[in-house]
């Protein structure tokens, strides 16, 4: 039987949500502080994902200023009814629910519209549209009454259509099937005259799982599945390769078959560094509900392929080279909170990349000359030639290993005091820098290079190897917050009088095979 391996979207992508028009499925995914914000990717087959666009490409739809990295975007929903695609999305701010947002867009590559902000409260906003045309607006919130409820409640209003209001009486749908922790990520979808209202609860770590209620009519009252949890591998030890599976969306194909994408975790030794990831689970409907995985039980890092589908192109091997030879960065470069076009830019004539050295510190909330992309595999290597502009002391620029703003690594090209040209490795934790190896360097470019495996994160310079840095250091369970590593460029100092430049030639990123 023909496969695919798990997950369909590797590195950072958590929360997703999909969607299928034709034979088109869109998919979108939480963003926090990165901008653009809100990736959407395109699929044939629900393995081969690309990137089409971001919802979120303009500072004008969306503040991300002062936001910590794991704050920001959260939980998207994708959906789209007559001819209109929808996007809904939480800003949290100190880790809480802030503002909803509403985007529509006719073509999901973009442009997406300015938000319409829905008065609602909490987070993992939702959309369902009915066979009636009446769409429902889901999220979840704190209970009102959480000794006697639990802490979370899934609500409900009616979204108007024609004003992108939220309208009528507010329904209390659900405090989901365990209770312990929030019920989250509610989506809702009609099944033989069923409503069945998913959600995931015990949290996004180890005890994340997928629980559901079921209703005659859409507003409740909503009974739980008993069978809940319906996902979940909160059961499973130390020895499972996926862990922390929840979060799901449920998407038909045209060939008639029911499919889930869900996040998950793949820890190595306790800890993972590349974020939480897509992951494609089947689904059967039964007279009970969706059974998920049904014949395991459980989401594997080898699944059968979709009905419909024969093969799927094997996943890239060898480096992959950017030579920033285009007009303006691709799709798979981030940066913080607002575009970095100026201050990190191609430059065809001077053949790659500028980066305007910025007085904004990696360490800042600001938006950073800086830009970086995921981490996909636990196994890579990823290089550049840099070249410092000038040779004033204090400035820098060079590659970062980037878990968080409080949280990262630096391989930089600098100056000492005396004009010498160094390269440093310094790490960040918790927001105190410590400066770990100093190479002295004699060429004006130097490839910067950084190897990362189960263990650690090896930088050099040239020839030189300045010293690893034990992998957990950049993992989510160290760091807090819930994004995965990504892996770039920057560069920090005073602009001086027509200084205060590097320059990248390439960035290539090397995936390797995991023995
Ligand atoms: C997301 C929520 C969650 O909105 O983490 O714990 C939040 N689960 O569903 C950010 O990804």
């Amino acid at each position: 039987m023909p496969t695919f391996s798990n997950p369909v979207l590797s590195g950072s992508h958590p929360d997703p949500s999909i969607w299928r028009v034709g034979e088109d499925f869109y998919l979108v995914t939480s963003s926090f502080a990165f901008h653009p914000g809100i990736p959407v990717l395109h699929s044939r087959d629900l393995v081969d994902w690309r990137p089409l666009g971001h919802v979120v490409d303009r500072p004008s739809q969306v503040s991300l200023t002062g936001l910590d990295v794991s704050d920001g975007l959260w939980a998207a929903t994708i959906r789209h009814h007559e001819g209109t695609f929808y996007v809904v999305v939480a800003l949290a701010r100190g880790r809480r629910g802030g503002t909803t947002y509403l985007f529509t867009a006719s073509d999901p590559a973009g442009p997406w519209s300015d938000p319409v902000v829905l008065d609602a409260e909490g987070i993992d906003p939702s959309l369902f549209f009915d066979d009636d045309g009446r769409c429902w607006f889901t999220a979840c919130r704190d209970a009102a009454e959480p000794e006697v409820t639990g802490p979370g409640e899934l609500w409900m209003r009616e979204l108007d259509l024609s004003t992108l209001e939220l309208t009528g009486p507010t329904h209390a749908l659900w405090y989901g099937a365990m209770r312990g922790a929030w019920v989250e990520a509610p989506h809702l979808y009609k099944r033989d005259g069923v409503y069945h209202l998913i959600g995931a609860e015990g949290g996004t770590e180890h005890h994340h799982a997928v629980t559901a209620a079921r209703a005659d009519a859409v507003t409740g009252p909503y009974t739980t599945d008993p069978r809940s949890p319906l996902l979940t591998h909160r059961h499973r030890g130390a020895a499972e390769p996926i862990h922390n599976v929840g979060h799901v969306d449920l998407v038909d194909t045209p060939a008639g078959e029911t499919w889930a994408v869900a996040l998950g975790t793949r820890p190595v030794d306790g800890t993972h560094t590349l974020g939480r990831e897509v992951f494609l689970v089947p689904v059967e409907w039964t007279r009970r509900g969706p059974v998920f995985a049904p014949d395991t039980g459980r989401v594997s890092l080898s699944e059968r392929l979709p009905a419909g589908t024969a093969e799927v192109p094997p996943a890239r091997q060898g480096p992959v080279r950017d030579d920033f030879t285009g007009p303006s960065l691709g799709p798979e470069w981030y940066g913080l909170r607002g575009p970095a076009d100026d201050l990190v830019a191609p430059a065809p004539e001077a053949g790659g990349l500028i980066i305007r050295l910025s007085p904004e510190p990696l360490t800042s909330t600001g938006t950073q000359a800086f830009v970086v992309r995921r981490q996909r595999h636990l196994r890579m290597r990823a290089a550049a030639p840099v070249r410092l502009g000038t040779a004033v002391p204090g400035q820098e620029a060079g590659l970062v290993v980037f878990q968080n703003h409080r949280q990262h690594a630096t391989l930089a090209l600098t100056v000492d005091a005396d004009g010498t040209r160094q390269a440093v490795l310094t790490a960040v934790e918790a927001g105190t820098a410590t400066r770990l190896a100093v190479v002295p360097v004699t060429d004006d470019e130097v490839v910067l290079a950084v190897e990362g495996d189960e263990s650690d994160y090896t930088f050099h310079a040239g020839d030189s190897t300045l010293g690893s840095i034990e992998r957990p250091f950049f993992s989510t369970e160290r760091a807090g917050g819930f994004v995965g590593v990504h892996l770039g460029l920057y560069g920090v100092g005073d602009a001086q009088e027509g200084a205060g430049v590097a320059h990248v030639r390439w960035f290539e990123y090397e995936p390797r095979p995991t023995g």
